[in-house]
């Protein structure tokens, strides 16, 4: 276990890359957890000598740090107090609607920022209890921003670079927090600050001048000496994220996938159009303005069952929260209201699904779907966007995307919507439903290239290269 206590190259993320899977013996075993992330740093991981700093998943005393898969796991404990405070209230209730443009109200709590605070100094003992001289620090998301400045006070030797996986604020609603100042000092610890966008390193780059007085030149900050400090510039630039594409490509390409797709729409009754949503169920993602149009395009006669079907799979998400537990109700009231006046019997408008699937049963549903709609209101990057493209090795399929999203930045040419614009959704569903098919391949192939050419291990690697450069640009 022991074999070594320090480590050149350390993750820190709220979550570590395992789960906690009872066995049938009772025994517990770790697997590796499905999301984006863990395949993003495997990539990274792999050939170094790797750390992984983050939460075990379950409230209380942490299990000790223990090796996964060639990965050294420092598991730090979060007790259930702090699970409400800092991640339920502070991360999820104050931050997550102030960085989604204020969708719902943000909640302001002083006991969630000071839990926030303690879980955020926790992790950064932990990072510098295994971060060797010298080594290289990654520190992801909106719930760590203390952690690049809690860590470079105790260890100035480590590179630090943290990474945003969700949009940063315009200053105006960044304004609203009333720990505005602390959180950018926070990050200004970092010697690099990767965004989703440009616009995002922007508004930051902007908070930094408004709130702390610093200086800005493009993209560097500099911030004015103190206590004896010298100043220090930190660099603040995009780096957009992106998925595996090969080995999602090739999943989608497997007999067995193709298959499946082919099962899924038997089983759904073949319909002329099969429409996709995949989403966490929450309110960013426009679930219900999508729900809107669809149902809207039910009642003016455009659409109808047999003929069309739509599959909603909304994974669970933060139910604890009441801004979820509301929208959950919206979304399942809809649903309801649009199968009780739609469907006929053998032929369902809505299939809603609020369940988890692993990665075949994705490609294979996104195999299957003619037309997949990316809806929400604001998104950091949307994956879904692009797990989409790169199952589509066919050139079937069309996607409809809001302009809301990071990935909009980069597949412009999909079917584009604002999803505010419920008549706009409409027409531009029914462009994708009814467009030529030749145009749509050419839209696809287009959309393919962008996606390819910028996979997961080039954000990795381009990530690592501005880290290590900063606050030069690389070479
Ligand atoms: P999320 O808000 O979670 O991520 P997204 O980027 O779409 O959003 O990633 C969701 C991931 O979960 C995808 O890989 C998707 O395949 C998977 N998923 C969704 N529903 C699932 C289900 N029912 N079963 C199994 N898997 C499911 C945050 C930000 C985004 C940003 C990412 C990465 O909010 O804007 O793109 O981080 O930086």
């Amino acid at each position: 276990m022991d074999k070594q206590t320090t480590f050149d190259f350390v993750v820190a993320a709220n979550r570590l890359p395992v789960d906690a899977v009872e066995r049938e013996d009772g025994e517990v075993e770790w697997r590796r957890s499905p999301g984006g992330l863990v395949t993003a740093m495997d990539s990274v991981m792999r050939g170094r000598d790797g750390a992984w700093v983050g939460w075990a998943g379950t409230p209380g005393e942490a299990p000790a740090p223990f090796e996964s898969e060639g990965m050294w796991l420092h598991p730090v404990p979060v007790s259930a107090e702090e699970i409400e405070h800092y991640y339920e209230g502070f991360s999820n209730d104050t931050l997550w609607p102030i960085y989604h443009d204020v969708i719902v109200p943000a909640r302001f709590r002083r006991t969630w920022w000071h839990a926030y605070r303690r879980v955020n100094e926790r992790f950064a003992e932990a990072v510098c209890e295994v971060a060797a001289k010298g080594a290289t620090v990654w520190v992801h998301d909106y719930q760590l921003q203390l952690v690049p400045e809690l860590v470079r006070e105790r260890r100035p030797d480590v590179r630090i670079g943290w990474f945003n996986h969700i949009p940063f604020p315009p200053v105006e609603l960044f304004a609203q927090l009333p720990w505005r100042a602390p959180l950018l000092r926070g990050l200004l610890g970092a010697d690099y600050l990767g965004f989703q966008r440009t616009a995002d390193a922007q508004n930051f780059v902007r908070a930094c001048r408004s709130y702390l007085g610093a200086t800005t030149k493009g993209d560097r900050v500099t911030l004015p000496a103190e206590d004896g400090q010298p100043t220090r510039t930190v660099r603040a630039s995009a780096v957009p994220i992106s998925i595996d594409v090969a080995s999602l490509t090739e999943l989608a390409r497997s007999e067995s996938v193709q298959q499946r797709a082919q099962e899924i729409r038997a089983s759904l009754g073949d319909p002329k159009t099969l429409l996709l949503g995949v989403d966490r169920l929450d309110y960013t993602k426009g679930i219900r303005h999508r729900l809107k149009a669809y149902e809207e395009l039910f009642e003016d006669g455009a659409l109808s069952c047999p003929d069309v079907t739509l599959v909603q799979v909304a994974t669970p998400s933060r139910e604890r929260v009441d801004a979820y537990k509301r929208l959950r109700t919206q979304i399942e009231t809809t649903v309801g209201r649009i199968n009780g006046t739609y469907s006929t019997v053998g032929a369902t408008a809505v299939h809603y699904l609020h369940q988890s699937y692993d990665r075949a049963e994705m490609a294979a549903l996104y195999l299957a779907a003619d037309v997949m709609l990316v809806t929400p209101l604001r998104d950091g990057m949307n994956l879904v966007a692009k797990e989409y493209v790169a199952c589509r090795h066919d050139l079937g399929g069309a996607l409809v995307l809001s302009e809301f999203t990071g990935a909009y930045h980069e597949l412009s040419q999909a079917f584009i919507c604002n999803p505010h614009d419920i008549e706009g959704l409409k027409q531009t569903i029914m462009r994708a439903i009814t467009g030529d098919e030749r145009t749509k391949r050419r839209m696809m192939s287009a959309l393919r290239k962008r996606v390819t050419h910028n996979d997961v291990t080039r954000w990795a690697n381009h990530f690592l290269a501005n880290l290590e450069a900063s606050p030069e640009k690389p070479a």
